[in-house]
């Protein structure tokens, strides 16, 4: 795969799906088999990706002793991705590299909405006005039974369980469900993956995408 002379702008392609579903391993994946095929990629994550980022996420992922909200937990969510789509993200596809971003503004329907009962019109006001005109050209959700997630999660976790990961596995059905319904709406851009399989027949199933997707300007060339 090469990119045509003149292409301006990166593409963002993210990961999504509930805990343990393997986000962190398929991204890392998708930036080798990108560098494979000549597309300089810059992996990051949500919340977070940026040093203040990475301090918003401290915060709304620590058992504190004080309440959070959901629509905190929501401001605190889109506090984060202001930061890193303005430090990084966009400057980033400014250049013309691609981002691989493990967990967008998918998760915040999928979590806050979904999981937390947050109004999704305030989710979509909040998503346009910090990333008004920058959707993700491709995301990839991780799909699998919720007590396979957790049990990959958790028995992989060395300390204590974050603010979320302490949630019930109702919760997580909930998200899980929401990540679906979000699938449904958008069959173009989301591609559901059957991440309960081993992580070879994974990455089949991502390589399948990959090879297929819509480059803005018809770009780029597989093999
Ligand atoms: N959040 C985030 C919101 O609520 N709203 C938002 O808007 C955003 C952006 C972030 C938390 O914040 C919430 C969601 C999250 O709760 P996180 O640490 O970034 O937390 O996300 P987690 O989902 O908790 O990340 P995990 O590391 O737990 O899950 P991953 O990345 O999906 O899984 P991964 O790749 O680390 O794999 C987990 C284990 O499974 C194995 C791996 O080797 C690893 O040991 N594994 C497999 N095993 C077998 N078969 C496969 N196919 C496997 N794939 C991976």
């Amino acid at each position: 795969m090469t990119q045509a002379p003149g292409k301006k702008r990166g593409s963002l392609i993210t990961l999504e799906g509930i805990e343990g579903a393997g986000k962190s391993t398929v991204a890392r994946w998708v930036c080798d088999w990108l560098g494979r095929h000549g597309i300089r990629a810059t992996l990051t994550r949500e919340p977070g990706g940026t040093a203040l980022a990475e301090r918003v996420r401290q915060i709304v992922l620590e058992r504190g002793e004080e309440q959070l909200s959901a629509a905190t937990e929501t401001l605190l969510m889109f506090a984060a991705r202001g930061i890193h789509v303005e430090n990084l993200i966009r400057p980033a596809l400014d250049r013309g590299d691609w981002v691989v971003c493990d967990r967008f503004t998918d998760a915040t329907r999928a979590y806050q909405g979904g999981g937390r009962g947050v109004d999704p019109a305030l989710i979509e006001s909040l998503a346009s006005q910090v990333h008004g005109g920058l959707q993700p050209d491709c995301t990839l959700l991780l799909d699998l039974p919720v007590p396979v997630g957790l049990e990959r999660a958790r028995s992989r976790q060395a300390g204590a369980l974050d603010r979320f990961e302490s949630e019930a596995q109702a919760f997580f059905e909930r998200v899980r469900a929401a990540y679906l319904a979000l699938a449904g709406r958008e069959p173009g851009r989301i591609h559901v993956i059957d991440a309960s399989r081993p992580l070879e027949a994974v990455a089949r199933q991502v390589e399948a995408v990959l090879e297929r997707l819509p480059i803005p300007g018809g770009a780029v060339r597989v093999r």
